[in-house]
Order: structure tokens, then C-alpha cells, then sequence
């Protein structure tokens, strides 16, 4: 059994980044490594549920494109509910293009991105230039970045040498990237945050290619440290019952490899 630092430790490094920081001691205080995915399709469900899952929840992540009613005033009140509850915003818009482009795709727009989400993801895809355009608009705001190392869905192209390559383009912004969306423990560095996605009680998959793991499977095999979980939650007649299993199941998993 491989004994691993506690979130705390990790956060009073001090090479760990502001958002890290931030994380982990919130994770520690609040007893949750569960990140709800808040996948639905209208405002009034986007705030229900982060005023009643927020109290078991290190982050929220949303796709604020699927929303149907998207209003910066809806914002405003995820805004206030994130600070309410203390839990970051992580709006999963997987950043793929040129610097210049995801530089206004960050910052403009509808939705204007970077006025509202702590921390946003990119594909590596298309090489260092995409995370200096979006280090461009977020770091003076204090923002941070996860790159996409593994994906969670069936027939992924994320090979060896692409997860290792996306670490070391990492490593090289460590002012702007703080850890990395993978299926398990990429980077050594204790800095680094892992979310992992594809996380469900019972593990199988859904009939569009998603795979799904446990918690205890993500977080005390795989070494990842946040769980993401969407439909797990999202699909049970009592989410705020539902979301307090996963958080337990991934605190106790956390636990057991201390
Ligand atoms: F980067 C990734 C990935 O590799 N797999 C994912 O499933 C992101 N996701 C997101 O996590 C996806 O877009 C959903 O928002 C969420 C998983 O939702 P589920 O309902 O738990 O399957």
C-alpha cells in the first residue's frame, strides 16, 4: 500500500498553484473530493442544484453551452452560490483550437468564460499555443487550467506518449496549468490535481461510448484525487441523497490511501 500526501500537504506546497491551493484546503475542510457534473439544460435546475448539492461538492462543473436559457444573471446567482457554499466553478469547455481563437472563445462571446469560471480545460491537441492564449486572458484573474490528458470514452485517442507529451506541456505552465482530466495518476508532482470523469457506483458504460469506473476504484487505485460525476447523481430520484454517496464513497476511498 503506497501511503500518498494528504490535500492539506499538497496545498501548503509551495509550487502548488493558487487554484490547487484553494482546492485542496476545501476539499479538507469540507470532507469531499466529489466534483458534480451539472449537465442540464435550464438555469433554474443549474442553480437548484448547486444550492443543494453545494454543501457536499469541491467543484461544479457545467456546460454552459447545452443550457437552453443562458443568462448572465443566472450566472451571477452560480457566482454567489459557489461562494455561499465554497466550491469552485469549472465550466468543462475543452479549449481545442489556435491561441489567438481560444483567446476570444475564453474571454468573449456569450458567455464570457473567464468572468465567472475558476478553472476551465483545454484539449493539448493542438500544442502549447493554446495554453498560452487562455494563460493570456485567465492567469491575471487567477484562474487555473486542467489539460485533457486521457479521455474517459470507448476508443479514446489519447495514447501513452500523448498523456506523457500533455504532462510535460504542463510542467512547462506551471503559472497556468494545475493538474489534468484523466482516468489516473499521470503526473508525479504532488502539485498536480486529478479529476477524473467516467465515475459511476456501478461501473458499465452508456450506449454513446462512455466508461465508467467507482469511486474507490478512481480514487484509491488509479490515484486520481477529485471524482466528476454526472448521471450517477443526476438520473436518481433523490440527488442530494445520491450525491452524499458518492461523496462518502470517494472521502473514504481518499482515507484509505493516506
Ligand atoms: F473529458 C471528459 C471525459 O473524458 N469524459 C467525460 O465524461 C469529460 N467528460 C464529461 O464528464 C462529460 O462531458 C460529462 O459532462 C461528464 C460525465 O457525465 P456522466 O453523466 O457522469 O457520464
Amino acid at each position: 500500500v503506497s501511503r500518498e500526501m494528504s490535500y492539506s500537504a499538497r496545498a501548503a506546497l509551495s509550487s502548488t498553484h493558487p487554484i490547487a491551493k484553494r482546492l485542496f484546503a476545501l476539499m479538507e475542510e469540507k470532507r469531499t473530493n466529489l466534483c458534480v457534473s451539472a449537465d442540464v439544460t435550464h438555469t433554474h435546475e443549474l442553480l437548484e442544484l448547486a444550492d443543494t448539492l453545494g454543501p457536499l461538492i469541491c467543484v461544479m462543473k457545467t456546460h454552459v453551452d447545452i443550457l437552453q436559457d443562458f443568462s448572465s444573471d443566472a450566472i451571477d446567482k452560480l457566482k454567489e452560490l459557489s461562494a455561499k457554499h465554497n466550491f469552485l466553478i469549472f465550466e468543462d469547455r475543452k479549449f481545442a483550437d489556435i491561441g489567438n481563437t481560444v483567446k476570444h472563445q475564453y474571454e468573449g462571446g456569450v458567455y464570457c468564460i473567464s468572468s465567472w469560471s475558476h478553472i476551465i480545460n483545454a484539449h493539448s491537441v493542438p500544442g502549447p499555443g493554446v495554453v498560452a492564449g487562455l494563460k493570456a486572458v485567465g492567469r491575471s484573474l487567477g484562474h487555473g487550467c486542467l489539460l485533457i490528458a486521457q479521455m474517459s470514452s470507448q476508443g479514446a485517442l489519447t495514447t501513452e506518449q500523448y498523456t506523457q507529451t500533455t504532462v510535460k506541456m504542463a510542467d512547462d505552465h506551471p503559472d497556468f496549468v494545475f493538474g489534468f482530466i484523466s482516468g489516473s495518476k499521470v503526473s508525479a508532482k504532488p502539485e498536480h490535481v486529478h479529476m477524473t470523469p467516467g465515475v459511476r457506483l456501478q461501473s458499465g458504460g452508456d450506449d454513446l461510448g462512455q466508461q465508467y469506473t467507482t469511486p474507490d476504484e478512481v480514487i484509491r487505485s488509479k490515484g486520481s484525487d477529485v471524482i466528476i460525476v454526472g448521471r450517477g447523481i443526476l438520473s436518481a430520484s433523490d440527488r442530494k441523497e445520491e450525491a452524499e454517496k458518492y461523496r462518502k464513497a470517494g472521502w473514504e476511498a481518499y482515507l484509505s490511501r493516506l
